[in-house]
């Protein structure tokens, strides 16, 4: 096989994310295409729903995002075999999927209705969906959302929580988290500490 190559933005987060961290730590080489916001209309229309994450493998490509974590999960041995464990990680990973598209689909709304959607959104479903995805976490034991062990489903929840206690989003109160869903923030804190996460960043002189 030769190397894959995620193209995604050029940003450290969002639904591209957990496809690189999960090739970083498996240790699988890679191809980071970084796509420029400035050159992605002349790139939109060969991708096949005309949107980011595609991976690309021996010259085919595969588009969406969980899809694209299930494989890299494959490859790189952070996704699991038992079927019903494999479940509860796609359980996870869809979780934060539904939640995070409803969130950035305020993105280009004009500022006053962006910013009653979000207060919203943040008040209700964001608020339960946290505390949800809280409650799946404590209920397989605290530290893992599958399989008693990292999976690409630790890492979508870990790049979604650090978004959302990043600041990068208007109108949702950055200590959310801390307050609705402390767990998923302790979670959060491993997942950094992990050595290749660690490394991965550092290298990349972005500050997590
Ligand atoms: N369901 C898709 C959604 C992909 C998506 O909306 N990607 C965004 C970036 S996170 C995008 O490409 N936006 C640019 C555009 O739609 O032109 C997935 O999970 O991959």
């Amino acid at each position: 096989m030769n190397k894959p190559k995620l193209v995604y933005f050029d940003i450290d987060g969002a639904r591209g994310e957990t496809a690189r961290l999960a090739m970083v730590i498996g240790r699988v080489p890679f191809v980071d295409d970084r796509v420029k916001f400035a050159d992605w209309a002349g790139r939109k229309p060969s991708t096949p729903f005309g949107a980011l994450p595609v991976l690309e493998v021996n010259g085919q490509t595969v588009a969406q995002s969980n899809g694209i974590n299930r494989y890299v999960g494959k490859l790189t041995g952070l996704y699991p075999d038992d079927p019903w464990q494999a479940a509860l990680c796609d359980e996870a990973m869809d979780a934060v999927e539904e939640i995070s598209t409803r969130v950035w689909s305020t993105m280009a709304l004009p500022a006053a209705e962006k910013k009653a959607q979000r207060e919203s959104l943040a008040a209700g479903p964001l608020s339960h969906s946290l505390d949800r995805l809280q409650r799946r976490l404590v209920a397989h034991g605290g530290q893992y959302f599958a399989d008693g062990r990292l999976t690409v489903a630790d890492l979508k929840v870990f790049v979604w929580i650090h978004h959302l206690r990043s600041g990068q989003l208007d109108h949702v109160p950055v200590d959310l988290p801390d307050r609705v869903a402390p767990r998923l923030v302790e979670h959060h804190d491993r997942v950094k500490k992990h050595q290749a996460v660690k490394a991965y960043y550092a290298a990349r002189k972005v500050a997590i």
